[in-house]
């Protein structure tokens, strides 16, 4: 075997042309709430279908190697990536169309993590505020919750992905994906294109008691499939504009979390019926909801049917075939990797 020719420094500037590729994952760490759905899935729905009619790649991914960054019950962990998986189905990601698989199933992410981490500063991990967050005032914080970032970095550089559709808690640490991609490109050769962030209108949807986002570690959140009745007694208890005390006080829509969502579920005229009604105290907070949760119900009443008659055995079948086709891909890049990296034997593995 010939030993790979060292790349010259022209080579590693090289711009580096990808195929166009969506690539976005979710944390199988609790219930599918809301602000999963409007910050992410929705918009992981609408882009998979316009990336069908362009011939682009589509890639969802369950990221359970990052659910365990946080104390977990290993027996739930099972359960709820399987829940996830019919809960993104039910939404429209459909498997036999996108690539929907679970992250611990193509071991290249995890491999390609360690690669990354010898390219990634350390200051930069230490100014992630997720990390801040997560760890804040915890007895026990992992090295896998300070790492992160970069195992996150893996899952999307893995695929070469242009794309990246998420909420804007994750932008940060998507600008570090970014700049581990230039700063790899830059030592190792250019592999890797810049991933672009793809946010939706409702980038942060707040917890139902207004504090910090809605997140399902929280518990704060109304979950996506909850039947109607606990779905309202949940909307019913939401965090509003704080400056309206009583009924009669008018409101800010624009500090409202209940607008934020009418602002992706209602249409231009019933949005302006509400901002009349907030701002001139004729509604009150409940009124709003109200007609929120009508809109909510239209759209999520026919997921809530799917997700029931969907088959976990078939969904879980094709959820591992998924995977087949992913790896593919991943040791294509590992293999590029390991070789601009100069580690191996030389021979193929
Ligand atoms: N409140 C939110 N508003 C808008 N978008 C959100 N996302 C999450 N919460 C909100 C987006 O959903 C996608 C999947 O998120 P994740 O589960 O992988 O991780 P997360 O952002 O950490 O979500 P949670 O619910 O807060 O989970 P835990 O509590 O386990 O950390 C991402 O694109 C995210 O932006």
């Amino acid at each position: 075997m010939v030993p790979p020719i060292p790349m010259s420094s022209k080579d590693r500037r090289k711009r580096v042309v990808a195929k166009p590729r969506i690539f976005s994952g979710i944390q199988p760490t609790g219930g599918f709430h809301i602000g999963n759905w409007l910050g992410a899935v929705r918009n992981w729905v609408a882009l998979g279908n316009a990336a069908k009619e362009s011939g682009k790649d589509a890639f969802f991914c369950v990221v359970d190697a990052h659910a365990i960054t946080v104390p977990y019950e290993p027996k739930d962990l099972r359960v709820r990536i399987e829940e996830l998986a019919l809960d993104l189905v039910a939404c429209g990601i459909d498997p036999r169309e996108h690539t929907l698989f679970v992250q611990s199933d193509v071991p290249e992410h995890m491999e390609l993590a360690w690669y990354l981490a010898a390219a990634t500063p350390m200051g930069d991990l230490g100014r992630m505020t997720q990390f801040k967050d997560k760890s804040d005032g915890k007895d026990f914080v992992s090295t896998a919750l300070f790492t992160y970032p970069i195992l996150m970095s893996a899952d999307i550089l893995l695929y070469k992905a242009t794309e990246v559709p998420v909420g804007d808690d994750q932008l940060q640490h998507l600008e570090l994906a970014r700049e581990t991609s230039r700063r790899f490109n830059h030592r190792f050769g250019g592999i890797f294109p810049e991933p672009q962030p793809l946010l939706t209108k409702a980038t942060r949807i707040m917890g139902l008691d207004g504090d910090g986002k809605m997140s399902k570690s929280k518990g704060n959140t109304i979950p996506l499939f909850d039947e109607p009745k606990a779905f309202w007694k949940k909307l019913q208890g939401a965090f509003t504009d704080p400056n309206r005390k009583g009924r009669e006080d008018p409101g800010n829509p624009e500090i409202c979390n209940i607008y934020t969502m009418h602002k992706e579920l209602s249409t231009a005229e019933e949005q302006e019926t509400v901002v009349k009604n907030c701002t001139t105290a004729g509604w009150g907070c409940y009124d709003c909801k109200m007609l929120l949760h009508a809109n909510f119900e239209k759209e999520v009443a026919p997921l809530r049917e799917k997700r029931k008659s969907l088959n976990v055995i078939e969904v879980r079948e094709a959820l591992h075939e998924n995977s087949k086709k992913a790896r593919e891909i991943a040791q294509e890049t590992i293999r590029e990797v390991r070789e601009s990296m100069g580690l191996g034997c030389g021979l193929p593995r």
